[in-house]
């Protein structure tokens, strides 16, 4: 019979594994803003545990340039609405140059679940606000199954599968723990409140967290963010550090920690505030200047997943306190359609 990451696919999801996935050679995601962020984690795991190449592009600029696909592309199209025209139209332009097309969606009869060959509804109810959240966590949980069964029949082997299958177990306790940290971040918001602008720096698949984190802030409080690869802040950003600007630093491990720590320096000396949501205290003591949230303990597997949530809830709460429209947030569309 099937086992592990086959057997929680039909379950969670009522789907099976395509006899496909076999011939798959390279995967190519496409999707547009906070999908897009899940197609950037997807990638590190995709190469990572099932030695696949995988490419991720925002569909905006795939679908308007001459893309060359090798033979056995699987297309991802990732997307809450499965109406973003943009991802739609990439789908449009390849589908006759690809292996297969896997949707990952949010909206059941949506034009890219009935236009992709195969489809992982991510079932994460309806989303109220413009901005995506839930989805996002959704997306990422549905993209750690695909890497599972389409590592099992490439590199991954099935002691490690058994293991992250296991590892996704634990998911709903830990994310309901962060979600017992309300209202720490909501006191940490406060800092954020009065200022213009902020970095988020992160490493390996909590860079894209990072960027997420960015993205939240400026869709729903306006406030200018930006995210950097944290290896990144000395070839540029690090000339913008000063007292008013707040930079978040997502580093769950010690060894993320260690790099991160001349970073935070540099940061502290230019008088710029860091927050940091970290795994241990034991290497970032919280002192003047350095707000520090604890997580609890994680498979690393799962860390960009469950970082995720403080980062949404710290714009949200920043939000609140701007009295900006969380749900609703000036110029932006909850399905981007022309
Ligand atoms: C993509 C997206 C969302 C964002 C906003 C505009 O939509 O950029 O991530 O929150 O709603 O569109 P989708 O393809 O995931 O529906």
């Amino acid at each position: 019979g099937r086992l592990g990451a086959e057997r929680v696919l039909e379950e969670a999801f009522g789907v099976t594994a395509p006899a496909i996935f076999d011939q798959v050679r390279q995967v190519q995601i496409v999707a547009c803003g906070t999908s897009y962020h899940a197609g950037l984690i997807a990638k590190y795991w995709i190469e990572d545990l099932a030695g696949i190449p995988c490419m991720v592009e925002v569909a905006s600029e795939f679908r308007y340039r001459k893309v060359v696909l090798p033979k056995g592309t699987l297309f991802i199209s990732i997307s809450q609405s499965g109406e973003t025209a943009d991802t739609l139209a990439a789908l449009r332009e390849v589908r006759d140059r690809i292996l297969a097309s896997l949707t990952i969606c949010n909206v059941p009869g949506s034009s890219l679940v009935r236009e992709s060959d195969l489809c992982l509804m991510t079932n994460a109810g309806p989303e109220i606000g413009v901005a995506s959240t839930k989805a996002f966590t959704t997306q990422l949980v549905a993209l750690l199954m695909t890497t599972l069964v389409l590592g099992r029949r490439h590199e991954l082997t099935p002691e490690t599968e058994a293991r992250i299958v296991a590892d996704l177990k634990t998911l709903p306790g830990l994310l309901e723990q962060v979600l017992g940290l309300d209202s720490a971040i909501e006191k940490m918001a406060e800092a954020f409140a009065e200022k213009q602008h902020a970095l988020f720096l992160g490493r390996g698949t909590l860079n894209p967290v990072a960027m997420e984190g960015a993205l939240k802030l400026k869709e729903i409080s306006y406030i200018h963010a930006e995210a950097y690869a944290a290896g990144e802040l000395k070839h540029g950003p690090l000339a913008l550090v000063d007292k008013d600007m707040p930079v978040v630093t997502v580093a769950p491990r010690n060894e993320m920690l260690d790099k991160l720590k001349a970073n935070l320096q540099e940061v502290r000396a230019r008088g710029g505030e860091l927050f940091v949501f970290a795994g241990s205290r034991q290497e970032v003591q919280p002192e003047e200047g350095v707000q520090v949230l604890e997580l609890p303990p994680m498979p690393g597997i799962l860390e960009p997943i469950v970082y995720t949530l403080p980062l949404q809830l710290l714009s949200y709460h920043v939000a609140v306190l701007k009295g900006t429209d969380v749900d609703q947030p000036r110029n932006l569309a909850k399905s981007v359609t022309v």
